[in-house]
């Protein structure tokens, strides 16, 4: 009796463990986009925005933008100012689906942070 309960509680203490990992995920910096993470888009974008809780550091900032066919160029990395940073993005953009890589660091936070986010494009 008592055995089959620790076979069971096995299982629940690793759920534990994975839960406590996404939960030290959500510390995460990263606040949201434009395009919006998980948004199905009838016009293609132009430009990619990412929001975060502090002031990104441009320069040590990077994203890139996969799609359909591979990486598409992005260029003029900058912050608007508001806890941002923003790019234009420098090729067609096809309708698919795109993911957005990007690594930061945000404030006086000496950590890099990643993460990653899709959007759809179905403007044709
Ligand atoms: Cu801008």
């Amino acid at each position: 009796m008592f055995a089959r309960l620790n076979a069971f509680s096995v299982p629940i203490a690793l759920a534990v463990i994975l839960a406590g990992c996404a939960i030290d995920q959500t510390n995460s910096p990263f606040i949201s986009a434009e395009p919006e993470e998980g948004s199905v888009l009838t016009r293609a974008p132009r430009t990619l925005r990412l929001y975060f809780e502090k002031l990104p550091d441009v320069p040590r900032s990077t994203v890139s933008l996969q799609g359909p066919t591979g990486e598409l160029n992005i260029r003029g990395m900058h912050t608007m100012g508001a806890n941002d940073l923003m790019m234009e993005i420098n090729d067609q953009v096809e309708d698919g689906e795109y993911t957005v890589y990007w690594t930061s660091y945000v404030g006086d936070d000496p950590k890099e942070y990643q993460g990653e986010f899709s959007f759809t494009v179905q403007a044709n």
